[in-house]
């Protein structure tokens, strides 16, 4: 089944097969697959549809190290190039997180320091480190995605447009010296060569650095059902468990892990050279918890795979009994999980009128696959549907606060994490 597969996996990355764990090589194979899926940020307008790319989009759990993982995925350049279509700051409060996020790195390990060096990693549109800038701090972000690294740097944030590897690290070591502290967030999940990155972050990191990213957390994926966090970008779904045997073996050490709620839940790690600080109690607290949670049994992922089809099937029933009374149903913020959420459920633009999103690069597109038009929050305003399906349901606080006036008036969203329901 997977044959095709592997042949296109290997000609794109070449150095792992595609039935092996990316990072320790023993044998995985899929537990499920979410069936044949489009690039998660492709919008495409309806004279590219004949030409559209897709992959199958098929999860798989290595008994071994622990890493939750993808099995194919389109080859990086298809993903992230010129055009991409997210761009972090389009929320204030992913705006606030960062800037958190900025303050606590900065007094943990920064203060004090003469002359502090901070990279960042797929830094976007320079949503963390303009905090940085603005404390006059030396900074450099590595952001592949030439469009928003362009945004980045008219906002004053220093960017070199790259992929990150160990080559890239010994270039940016020797021009700028060692880093005090490599960050990132929701980036290393979407690099495949785990290895590559550990590398370079190993050449760049100064003796007493921290390496701090974050991501979405596995084990809220697992207990919500928040299956859509798995698109094309996601190579990883990380947990802590997988996190500490990925690093530990290329003698970097898990000290400190803190859950946030970012992206319907994340996890940061902070990293270090073996020995070189100290371990926070979290990372054996965090690791027992995950044990008890099943996150190191293949069982859990079979009981996954059974909940998502539930919340496929429920989903479906009830756009397709909307559908039958002639509800209007649009849907809010066209996120990249809903590229899997649409997919995998069969969402056509018979159930869902239109999405409303404030992101201008993805409007008077299509969504990936399902083909759904994409408009500006405008339209939702000018004629308020009876139901939104909200797929930015991880932004829901901030959304809710926005639409007081769409929900008083009688409108209903509609939810599927952690299970589907109509709400208020
Ligand atoms: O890892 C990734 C995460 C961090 O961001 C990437 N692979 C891509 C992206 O994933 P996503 O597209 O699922 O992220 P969001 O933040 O859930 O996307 C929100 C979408 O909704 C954006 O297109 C903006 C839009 N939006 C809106 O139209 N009105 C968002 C808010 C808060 C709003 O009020
Ligand atoms: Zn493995």
């Amino acid at each position: 089944m997977y044959e095709r597969q592997y042949s296109v996996y290997v000609w794109h990355v070449g150095d792992f097969k595609l039935d092996s764990c990316r990072v320790c090589g023993a044998p995985i194979s899929p537990f499920m697959s979410f069936g044949q899926m489009p690039i998660a940020n492709g919008f495409l307008r309806p004279e590219e549809f004949a030409d559209e790319y897709f992959f199958e989009l098929a999860p798989a759990f290595c008994s071994s190290c622990h890493m939750f993982q993808i099995v194919e995925q389109p080859e990086p350049q298809a993903m992230f190039h010129e055009n991409y279509a997210f761009f972090s700051s389009t929320s204030k409060y992913m705006q606030d997180h960062f800037k958190a996020f900025a303050d606590d790195v900065s007094e943990r390990f920064i203060a004090g320091r003469p002359s502090p060096f901070v990279v960042e990693l797929g830094s976007n549109d320079g949503i963390m480190l303009r905090n940085f800038a603005a404390a006059g701090i030396h900074h450099l972000g590595v952001e592949p995605s030439a469009n928003v690294a362009e945004v980045a740097r008219s906002n004053g944030v220093e960017t070199i447009s790259v992929f990150f590897g160990a080559e890239t690290a010994a270039d940016i070591a020797d021009q700028h010296g060692k880093a005090n502290a490599i960050l990132a967030a929701n980036v290393m999940c979407h690099i495949p060569d785990i290895q590559g990155v550990a590398l370079g972050v190993r050449s760049l990191l100064a003796d007493d650095g921290v390496f701090v990213f974050e991501d979405p957390y596995l084990g809220d994926m697992i207990e919500k059902t928040s299956y859509d966090q798995i698109y094309d970008e996601h190579v990883f779904i990380f947990s802590a468990l997988s996190v500490a045997e990925a690093f530990r073996r290329h003698g970097l050490e898990l000290i400190d892990v803190a859950p946030q709620v970012t992206h319907g839940g994340s996890m940061r790690y902070t990293l270090a050279f073996e020995g070189a600080r100290p371990v926070s109690s979290a990372v054996e607290t965090i690791l027992a918890k995950e044990r008890a949670q099943g996150l190191d049994k293949p069982e859990t992922y079979d009981r996954f795979r059974m909940n998502c089809e539930t919340s496929r099937r429920d989903l479906m029933t009830l756009l397709n009994e909307l559908r039958e009374a002639g509800k209007r149903v649009v849907g809010y913020g066209a996120t990249s999980k809903s590229t899997t959420t649409m997919n995998y459920c069969g969402v056509t633009p018979d159930h869902v009128e239109f999405i409303s999103d404030t992101t201008p690069i993805k409007q008077g597109k299509c969504t990936p696959g399902a083909h759904i038009p994409v408009k500006p929050h405008a339209d939702f305003a000018a004629a308020p549907p009876d139901y939104t399906l909200l797929f930015a349901w991880n932004h829901q606080r901030e959304i809710m606060a926005n639409e007081t006036s769409y929900t008083d008036g009688g409108g209903k969203w509609i939810t599927y994490i952690p299970k589907v329901e109509i709400f208020p």
